[in-house]
């Protein structure tokens, strides 16, 4: 479906990818239940059958869920607030020590505003909140997305997020988002206006982008808004979620080695899925990496440029010269 060229009738206007324009058009991301997990069939998330039926259940209700409409409600069980509780408590404690006061700083305001510590908060609020603060919204999904359904929706300040929580007997990390990462690593940051704007640009970059294009996009957020890092007072930083997130991740990013951010370079670069970052790219100040981005967005070959127009809520095109 992503992948599908857009006939246009006028020669003049050469054939892109399908992306949204309109909220209308984004009631269609996520909708399609591919089998997409970054499993390997040893993980206990793929043996346990009672927790794969939990997940179906929450993927389910997530799924039907519609922009514009209220996240649906999820009645999690004692043993997932217990999760969540546990990993809470101590993730609190070692994101004061790796993340940037970037992070810090929101986190606190949520949880005043949320409560964190208590109960796993419901999309629904984090919805609302977002919207007041950053103009962010939240469409509940499944699982993984395709790279081109996730990105674009960023496009349109969109961010597709999973309701499921991680199994209880894996806290400290999991390969796949759940609703520890989202909420702890991403929610915090898309309360940040500069993060927020970096998630839109991307996103903005990835719609109509050629396969090629969309891939290099995928890794550049995997380097900046997953895992990047720039520095504070000397100090190198994180202000990407996939650290916040995660107790594993969190005890390695002292001990790892780290690069200058280089999207030039870094689009090119592959990386683990399944495990810690063995690097992780940095700039000087969170401003540069905005900066690089966009010098790097320059020079993708679309023939086109796109804005968001914040009062009619779509994705205007430009002519390119
Ligand atoms: N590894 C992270 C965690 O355990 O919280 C989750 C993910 C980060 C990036 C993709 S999935
Ligand atoms: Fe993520």
């Amino acid at each position: 479906r992503y992948d599908q060229i857009l006939i246009n009738n006028d020669m003049a206007v050469p054939m892109v990818p399908w992306y949204p324009r309109t909220d209308e058009d984004l009631k269609t991301i996520g909708t399609i239940m591919e089998v997409n997990e970054e499993n390997n069939q040893d993980h206990p998330q793929f043996k346990d059958l009672e927790y794969r039926k939990r997940r179906e259940e929450i993927a389910k209700l997530s799924q039907a869920h519609l922009i514009g409409e209220p996240v649906p409600y999820i009645n999690y069980t004692e043993q997932e607030e217990q999760t969540w509780k546990k990993i809470y408590s101590i993730l609190r404690e070692k994101v004061n020590l790796v993340m940037s006061q970037r992070y810090l700083n929101n986190l606190v305001k949520i949880e005043q505003a949320l409560g964190f510590k208590y109960k796993i908060p419901q999309l629904r609020d984090i919805d609302a909140y977002l919207r007041a603060e950053t103009g962010f919204r939240i469409k509940a999904t499944h699982g993984i997305l395709s790279q081109r359904e996730f990105l674009n929706a960023l496009g349109h300040r969109v961010f597709c997020c999973t309701q499921y929580i991680r199994h209880h007997s894996t806290p400290e990390y999991t390969p796949e988002p759940d609703i520890v990462h989202e909420l702890v690593g991403h929610v915090p940051l898309f309360a940040d206006k500069e993060v927020a704007d970096l998630s839109q640009e991307i996103g903005i970059l990835s719609c109509g982008a050629k396969k090629q294009d969309l891939a290099r996009l995928g890794t550049l957020y995997w380097f900046t808004l997953e895992f990047g890092a720039y520095k504070e007072n000397g100090l190198i930083k994180g202000y990407g979620a996939g650290i916040a997130s995660s107790i594993g991740e969190c005890d390695h990013f002292p001990k790892a080695k780290y690069e200058k951010f280089d999207p030039f370079i870094h689009a090119d670069r592959s990386y683990p899925i399944q495990t810690v970052q063995p690097t992780y790219m940095y700039t000087e100040s969170f401003d540069e990496a905005m900066q690089s981005l966009i010098i790097f967005g320059k020079s993708l070959q679309k023939p086109f440029g796109l804005y968001y127009d914040f009062i009619d809520k779509e994705l205007k095109s430009t002519r390119r010269i």
